[in-house]
């Protein structure tokens, strides 16, 4: 627990909203320490300061950037990013990193990686939080976002390697995915999990310099062919591959282009707030089911109980159905 979480309780809530609203980059940084925290009392001062905070309808856009390890993403993040800035963007960069339990945060530890966005005024990043499950990280991340917006950041970058789950997490948080590939098409897919070329709203092929240059193009080719045979995951937008090279700072530009078509299109359809309503949704029910099952798992007289039932179901005393519904009814009695 670092030192200023040791200290704050004695700090108002009004100093985070209203120095949020002042876009006082150090309030920014000990809310979102709030939002991190997992102890209880933590969670209770920021859910006031995030409801203080709530926006009906940010004008933000959310992006989320994906790729194997390796595959450039805090390079890219690093060129887009000040590109953005440099047009007069807010960007806060952000990373979904469900290793980082084991690895201890390895994504995004590495900001010399985005030294130049990092070094950038109009620039906030923030690494990966550390500890806690997957719905932790989609939670303490998800807040994060909202505490951005509201001290004025437009463009969210979200990154998250590309092998787990993260990339299924972050794409129901982002408005627009980006998977990052390189070349070979065919070696790479093998890598990646099932269903993640289902995902995005645009694949790049990073990279595209020297003597690779030749070989991205071909990939684009084949990515482009295998996307034609998928659905899309946004209706009526197709997804396309193109090259970029996120050293050279090649295709920067292009990939921006697409983004603001997406948005245009799916503003125009209201696509874009439908999502974001569905993403809530699935948010809100996420989080009921998460905290039914461990509150139901966690429950003293349950777990005892439960032992029971699970000897009697495997003798065949009882059948299988009426026992779990026969453990839910204690449930429910125990607490309501
Ligand atoms: N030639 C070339 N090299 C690049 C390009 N983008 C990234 N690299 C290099 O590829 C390596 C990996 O880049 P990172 O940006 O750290 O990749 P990452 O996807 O963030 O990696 P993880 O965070 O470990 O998942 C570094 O050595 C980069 O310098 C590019 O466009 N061209
Ligand atoms: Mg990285």
């Amino acid at each position: 627990m670092s030192k200023f979480v040791k200290k704050n309780r004695d700090i108002p809530v009004e100093h985070y909203i209203n120095g949020i609203k002042k876009a006082d980059r150090v309030v920014l940084a000990q809310a979102i320490t709030l939002v991190e925290s997992n102890a209880k009392h933590h969670f209770e001062k920021a859910q006031q300061i995030i409801e203080a905070l709530l926006q009906k309808k940010s004008k933000s856009i959310r992006i989320g950037i994906t790729g194997v390890p390796g595959a450039g993403k805090s390079t890219f993040i690093d060129s887009f990013g000040t590109f953005l800035c440099e047009q007069g963007n807010r960007v806060a960069v952000l990373a979904v990193d469900p290793s980082s339990q084991v690895s201890k945060g390895s994504i995004m530890g590495d900001k010399t990686r985005m030294e130049r966005l990092s070094r950038h005024p109009n620039a906030y990043i923030r690494p990966s939080p550390s500890g806690g499950n997957l719905g932790g990280v989609n939670r303490k991340t998800r807040e994060t976002m909202i505490l951005c917006e509201a001290a004025g950041y437009n463009i969210i970058l979200v990154e998250t390697m590309g092998v787990g789950q993260g990339e299924f997490v972050v794409r129901d948080m982002v408005d627009f995915f980006l998977l990052l590939v390189l070349t070979g098409a065919g070696d790479e897919l093998q890598t990646m999990k099932k269903g993640i070329m289902e995902l995005p709203d645009l694949v790049v092929v990073n990279k595209a310099d020297g003597d690779n240059k030749e070989k991205a193009t071909h990939a684009k080719r084949e990515y482009n062919t295998i996307l034609h045979y998928l659905k899309s995951y946004t209706e009526g937008w197709i997804t396309k591959a193109v090259t970029a090279s996120a050293k050279e700072e090649e295709g920067i530009s292009e990939v921006w282009d697409i983004i603001h078509s997406f948005q245009e299109y799916t503003k125009k359809n209201h696509l874009f707030y439908e999502k974001r309503a569905e993403q809530q949704r699935n948010w809100l029910h996420d989080l009921l089911k998460q905290e039914l099952y461990r509150y139901f798992y966690n429950h003293a007289e349950i777990k005892e109980q439960l032992i029971k039932t699970e000897r009697t179901v495997i003798s065949g005393e009882k059948s299988v159905a009426s026992s779990a519904l026969d453990l839910l009814n204690l449930f429910m009695e125990k607490k309501i």
